[in-house]
């Protein structure tokens, strides 16, 4: 069988102190933490549309890195693409790809042509998923690529526009659930608006949502048992993204009767974007029962626009895996890393280097995480913060027992508060270091 990835031997674990650019120093799949392997934990994901297609072009230059695998033809090269990522997955010990419908497969003259070529390419993915036993973690339709989707795929002001989504979404669903994806991603590509002077708001938020249910209604009905996910996002491609942040998404689930099926795929860099944490937005999620997945990436404060870069930073990576653990772990989900080299990163060297620094944060996160929740003292300390709430009026407010004019009583014969304690945020930050850095 051909080898695409030639410079890049398998990558296996060889402790902190290796020096080697191909070998896990964290990453230690078998390695248990808390009652489960690292790669139970992790469940790494290649993302197809960075990792197979992105070739490093930007608004300012073409691609500087070729994806097309030494062939000419169309669907040759899409079918190396296949071969080139189990291949990769493979070395690096990924367990995990998503793609869009339109990573895998080239779009023919018709829909019913398109719709052949990615049966042609999905038998081959299955074949190869068997043979190196890989998983897919989960699926979507690339709406916003293509220029009939200028104005929107399920937001647009065009109803024939919607159609044509609806049966891409149709066809991206059938095909996550053949090739056993416990997951189907909606990422509003263009689901959002330039300006209000053109925007019928209401009818497009509805059609949004009327999306969602055809989607329900169908993969429920052809044997989909994984999660439906939003990815929110503020900006980008549109100035305003319906799905905005992950309260805002909540909202909106909520009100359309959607938040049964429907969870959250929180992506890094658009959290960030959203002017939030990344923890931030994985603790939202979390409180509200809507924790699903994770695209992990890192974006550059100093920077506008969605970087997507290879994580890296191991305080991010930490308070996600600590947030994630607090969460009970991935069900369906997983790590998939939207991620993708920089534009003179150019050669497949690059992509062994982040994909191995991406998976070492992370790993490095999971340990840390474990670590500053066995250690205790923050949450300990959040705990005593709270226990006014444990007895007396406190008890009270949370037992719903009391109305104002109760409390207004209690305050009355308070005269004043005079117990406040402090909020210790130095000694926490502190605490956190100390444990993250014991050398
Ligand atoms: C775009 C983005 C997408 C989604 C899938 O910012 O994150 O690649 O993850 O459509
Ligand atoms: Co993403």
């Amino acid at each position: 069988m051909k080898e695409f990835f030639t410079s890049i031997p398998k990558v296996q674990y060889e402790g902190a102190a290796s020096t080697n650019p191909f070998a896990f120093k964290h990453y230690n799949k078998d390695e248990v933490i808390a009652g489960k392997t690292m790669a139970e934990h992790t469940k790494f994901a290649l993302s197809y549309w960075h990792t197979l297609c992105g070739e490093g072009a930007d608004m300012f230059g073409v691609g500087t890195s070729n994806k097309s695998f030494g062939e000419t033809d169309s669907m040759a090269i899409y079918k190396n693409k296949v071969y080139a990522a189990f291949e990769l997955m493979d070395k690096l010990s990924i367990d995990y790809f998503c793609f869009h419908d339109r990573d895998i497969a080239p779009e023919g003259k018709t829909l019913a042509e398109t719709n052949a070529n990615l049966d042609e390419i999905v038998d081959l993915i299955e074949e190869l998923m068997k043979k190196y036993n890989k998983k897919l973690l989960w699926g979507t339709a690339n709406c916003f690529n293509n220029p009939r989707y200028m104005h929107g795929a399920a937001t647009s002001c065009n109803a024939d526009t919607f159609a044509y989504a609806a049966a891409q979404v149709k066809k991206a669903l059938e095909i996550t659930v053949r090739l056993g994806g416990k997951g189907y991603v909606f990422w509003g590509g263009r689901e959002g608006y330039e300006t209000l002077l053109n925007t019928n708001m209401g009818l497009e938020l509805d059609n949004m949502a009327r999306l969602m249910k055809l989607a329900v209604e169908y993969g429920r009905s052809i044997g989909f048992t994984g999660d439906f996910y939003i990815e929110p996002k503020p900006k980008e491609p549109t100035k305003h993204q319906y799905d905005f942040d992950v309260a805002t998404v909540l909202g909106f689930l909520r009100k359309y009767g959607l938040d049964k099926d429907f969870k959250m795929n929180i992506e890094a860099n658009h959290a960030t974007l959203a002017g939030h944490t990344f923890q931030h937005e994985l603790r939202v999620a979390r409180e509200n029962g809507v924790f699903g997945s994770i695209d992990a990436n890192q974006g550059d404060l100093l920077l506008g626009w969605d970087t997507d870069q290879f994580p890296t930073n191991v305080y991010e990576t930490t308070m996600c895996m600590y947030e994630v653990l607090k969460a009970g772990g991935f069900v369906n989900g997983g790590l998939n890393f939207d991620a993708k080299v920089r534009r003179g990163s150019f050669d497949y060297t690059d992509l062994a280097h982040a994909y191995i620094a991406g998976m070492d944060a992370f790993a490095l996160g999971l340990k840390l995480a474990d670590k500053i929740i066995k250690d205790g003292r923050i949450d300990a300390f959040t705990k005593e913060r709270y226990k006014s709430f444990e007895t007396g009026i406190g008890a009270d407010i949370v037992a719903g027992k009391v109305s104002l004019k109760d409390l207004e009583a209690y305050a009355l014969n308070l005269g004043d508060v005079t117990t406040n304690e402090s909020s210790r945020q130095e000694y926490l930050e502190a605490v956190i270091n100390s444990i993250m850095f014991q050398g």
